[in-house]
């Protein structure tokens, strides 16, 4: 039968957001002139890790070339990154943080 069962763009409701949002990963890109401390010290405050946490990400970064700081929605990931960058900028380390879709 042919009633509206709220389903359709153009039809009287819109439908409830039921869907999960897409993710994007944070990652950490390794470099040769960032200190160790300063990484960790980066990793606990943007990312919450404990400095045992945050010790082992960065080595993983250090031996792998980059590695995955936490995954969030578009606007958290893109924020966190940002903020990232700018406070490594702000104390002279090319330390760089990209965000990238799961
Ligand atoms: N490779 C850096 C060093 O030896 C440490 C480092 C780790 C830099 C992780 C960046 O994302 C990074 N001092």
């Amino acid at each position: 039968h042919h009633r509206d069962h709220g389903g359709g763009l153009a039809t009287e409701e819109a439908k409830p957001q039921l869907k999960r949002p897409p993710m994007y990963r944070v990652v950490l890109m390794n470099d040769d002139y960032t200190p160790m401390d300063f990484v960790v010290e980066v990793l606990m405050i943007f990312f919450s890790m404990d400095q045992e946490k945050a010790t082992q990400v960065m080595l993983a970064v250090h031996t792998q070339g980059k590695g995955v700081c936490g995954i969030y929605t578009r606007d958290v990931a893109e924020t966190k990154a940002a903020q990232v960058n700018q406070y490594s900028r702000d104390n002279k380390h090319p330390l760089l943080c990209e965000v990238e879709s799961v």
